[in-house]
């Protein structure tokens, strides 16, 4: 499989996943400033929409979108537990918390990101943030993930949006189990593998 990825932007949270499975794959840069892969290609030949992160499997179909990339992937090894059977409730409360990481807490960073939203616009994406934060903070209490004790793929995909907050001024340093979160996110070896990777760490 080919993980396509830019560094530190969402695909980090399937990237995280591929290693926490030790699935063989090759990490292809597809920066999402220039569009172009290293050796010039332009990306939208390969990805029409544009954005990473872009799975190619061995038979050379493509899928998109990060929630269905790392649902994909934990489904290829059940064993490993990073995601729940399809039709069992844990796995729609998985789908739900990927659903909101993606809507309430990603898009609402985009423009954050976005040199051409003015500032007015960006302290409403920030104050929006802050609200979804309080909530994940109180449904963090007494856990060490999303879902309980054990890490599944929607944590991936929040450690990945929420690395951003430092850097587009979003303040959630006294929110004790989101942080709490973080911490025990980065010390997994695959996060660090990950991260390594992509240039986010020495
Ligand atoms: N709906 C997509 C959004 C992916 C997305 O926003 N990717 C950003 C990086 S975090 C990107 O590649 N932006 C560059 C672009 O849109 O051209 C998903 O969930 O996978």
């Amino acid at each position: 499989m080919k993980l396509y990825y830019s560094p530190g932007a969402c695909s980090l949270s399937p990237h995280i996943v591929l290693r926490e499975l030790g699935l063989p794959f090759e990490a292809v840069l597809a920066s999402t400033k220039t569009h172009k892969l290293l050796d010039g290609t332009d990306y939208y030949t390969i990805n029409p929409k544009g954005y990473v992160p872009l799975l190619e499997l061995d038979d050379g179909q493509r899928l998109s979108e990060g929630p269905a990339i790392v649902q994909y992937l934990a489904d290829q090894s059940p064993a490993k537990g990073l995601v729940a059977a399809a039709g069992t409730m844990a796995r729609y409360r998985q789908i739900e918390w990927l659903n909101f990481i993606s809507s309430e807490l990603h898009k609402s960073y985009s423009p954050l990101f976005n040199p051409a939203m003015p500032e007015e616009g960006k302290a409403v994406f920030r104050q929006r943030l802050r609200g979804r934060y309080n909530y994940l903070n109180e449904q963090l209490e007494g856990k060490s993930f999303l879902m309980g004790d054990t890490f599944t793929v929607p944590d991936a995909y929040l450690f990945t949006v929420t690395n951003w907050a430092p850097r587009v001024g979003v303040d959630i340093t006294d929110l004790a189990n989101v942080q709490a979160f973080m911490t025990r996110m980065a010390a997994r070896p695959a996060v660090q593998a990950a991260m390594k990777t992509e240039g986010l760490l020495k």
